[in-house]
């Protein structure tokens, strides 16, 4: 076997601003091009923070496909061997989804130390776009805070990091192993693996192909992998496996090809950001019966019926909730433990969960939070607003296995999504929901406006907060707006505390609760976003009557409410958001 010169230590200046946010770190390109040692600098904080004990175990790597992807690749090899990392698994053309990762890192445990992601996820990407790494745990799940905040500490403080400079650089073009030996580490192994393989083979376990070949034979789709990285797997999943003898002509694939800037589009599966599927399905109201999107690292999922009939995440995760036996996977043994929403999405679940006798947990936004939940074996099916639903197969939210499961229960029930989604209003009352995106604003004016609503409503009297919101209502379309309905009853910045490790997360978002479970609404700051700040704010009314409205129609009370009480215009000069979902 060849064999390669010790690693060398680098040294190097600390960078302050490495903290990971909602989900890994997130930044402009440009910084990870541009400042020197960046990326190394986090990967060593990454490698730094993993148990001692590295030897024989793999760390899984790869990313959705976005420029800068395979330099950082390389980069993460050479720093993981470095540092007593022997065993890597690559995905081809370093390829693999945020969920294939988390089906890797599991099929791998216990010898697995876990995967590192090169995604800034539904940002746009490029030179001009953004950057993102992020690490996974063992349990395939996003680093929890206890370890990003470990992560973070590290990268305040390193002075240098270590590399193996002359391993040869790894083939990523080509399935393969690369075996060679590095002084003082040892025998390295490299895999290079097929990118779906793995996944495909997840999905055939939790699903019924047969049934879900027959139902899209005729029921044609349109699938929008948005340039991410879903277009290898849409096309094994929807264009092989769930053919007929040849691709259901009828069905459309769009955006399947892999691009570093994602064609330069925002990879974000909303209707803003993936009108093309939209106007495809309105357009051709009589033609499609399904459509879906998903973001550049594969675990968002946008779904929609006939005509664009746009089903929102927190209704889609509520209509799964109330099926979940059509799908194999949820019968025995597995069973259905329990359900989860994060904070700002809607409480269409928790309708189902009171009916059917499922505890639902309310858990603050980030994927991570539901995944002690999953390991004690308490939570299967959890979803978020933010365009997220997922199940224990894996821990992170999965945008094919999502739009798989949703059509599962089409062709169990045999209707239309529209049919479907009335149904299911009709038979558990509707949570109408709209969430409002107001996008790259000026931070330190997003955060005033946030600092001083929390003043506000925490300081306000009740009766003075409902006379404010009110007088906003009155504005609305609802002109004659009963103080009864839109008394406020609590106010907070909602507090978590983990059920299994009793970790703590403060400061999740400022509500403002209506009585007798009118609605709420919601604000806080996207933890995503690379610069400036995302103000999001989340309206929600409950109905159990009059299920059909338009939530925009429906809503315009509380729309003119949140303006009002937040002081959006005044404090941060905007009142139109960029992105109505
Ligand atoms: C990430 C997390 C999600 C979370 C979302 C919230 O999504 O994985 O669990 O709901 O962020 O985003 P924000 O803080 O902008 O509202 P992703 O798809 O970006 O990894």
């Amino acid at each position: 076997m060849v064999k390669y010169s010790a690693p060398t230590v680098v040294k190097t200046a600390a960078y302050q601003d490495q903290k990971p946010g909602t989900s890994g770190l997130r930044k402009p390109t440009k910084i990870f091009l541009e400042k020197e040692n960046y990326t190394a600098n986090f990967v060593q904080s990454i490698i730094s923070a993993l148990p001692l004990e590295r030897k024989g175990k793999v760390l899984i790597v790869g990313g959705d496909g976005r420029f800068y992807g395979p330099e950082a690749v390389d980069l993460i090899v050479r720093i993981a061997i470095a540092n007593g990392v022997t065993n890597l698994t690559i995905g081809q053309h370093s390829i693999l989804s945020t969920p294939a990762v988390s089906n890797l890192i599991r099929r791998r445990a216990p010898n697995c130390l876990g995967g590192i992601i090169l995604t800034a996820s539904h940002n746009p990407g490029g030179p001009d776009g953004d950057f993102g790494i992020k690490f996974n745990i063992p349990n395939g799940g996003p680093a929890p805070d206890a370890v990003t905040n470990n992560i973070y500490e590290i990268s305040k403080q390193l002075g240098e990091y270590k590399i193996c400079q002359d391993v040869p650089t790894i083939d990523l073009a080509n399935v393969g192993v690369t075996e060679f030996e590095v002084d003082t580490i040892g025998p390295v192994r490299v895999d290079v693996i097929d990118s779906v393989e793995d996944y495909v083979q997840l999905m055939k376990e939790i699903f019924d192909f047969n049934l879900l070949r027959d139902f899209l034979s005729s029921f044609p789709v349109v699938i929008n992998a948005m340039h991410g990285v879903t277009g290898p797997y849409v096309k094994r999943i929807f264009q092989q496996e769930l053919a007929q003898t040849t691709p259901n002509p009828n069905s459309l694939y769009l955006n399947t090809v892999p691009l570093p800037d994602f064609g330069g589009h925002h990879p974000d599966p909303n209707q803003t950001y993936a009108a093309d599927l939209v106007k495809i399905l309105k357009d051709n109201p009589t033609k499609y019966g399904f459509g879906a999107a998903y973001d550049g690292d594969g675990d968002r999922n946008m779904l929609l019926g006939a005509g664009g009939f746009f089903v929102t995440p927190s209704d889609s995760l509520a209509v799964l909730a109330a099926n979940l036996n059509a799908i194999p996977y949820f019968n025995k043994p597995n069973g259905i433990k329990g359900l989860a929403r994060s904070m700002p999405t809607s409480g269409a679940v928790d309708r189902v969960g009171k009916k059917l006798g499922f505890t639902v947990y309310e858990v603050p936004t980030g994927w991570k939070y539901f995944g002690n939940l999953m390991d004690a074996g308490q939570l299967s099916l959890c979803g978020e607003e933010s365009f997220g639903t997922g199940s224990d197969h894996i821990r992170e939210k999965d945008g094919i296995w999502a739009s798989l499961a949703f059509l599962t229960v089409l062709a169990s029930k045999k209707t239309s999504v529209k049919d479907l989604l009335e149904n299911h209003w009709k038979e558990f009352g509707r949570n109408y929901f709209l969430r409002l995106d107001y996008e790259n604003v000026d931070g330190t004016k997003a955060n005033q406006m946030i600092g001083e609503l929390e003043k506000k409503i925490m300081s306000t009297p009740k009766e003075q907060l409902t006379k404010e919101i009110i007088d906003a209502v009155k504005t609305s379309s609802i002109k004659d707006p009963s103080l009864e309905k839109y008394k406020v009853d609590a106010t907070d910045n909602f507090e978590f505390t983990d059920l299994i490790d009793g970790s703590v997360a403060k400061g999740q978002g400022l509500r403002i609760m209506f009585a007798n479970g009118f609605g709420r609404m919601v604000w806080r700051l996207s933890g995503t976003g690379s610069s400036g700040a995302t103000i999001r704010v989340y309206l929600e009314k409950c109905d159990d009557e009059h299920v059909t409205g338009d939530a925009l129609v429906v809503l315009d009370d509380l729309v003119k409410a949140s303006l009002a009480i937040s002081r959006l215009q005044a404090v941060v000069g905007v009142d139109t958001p960029t992105v109505i979902t």
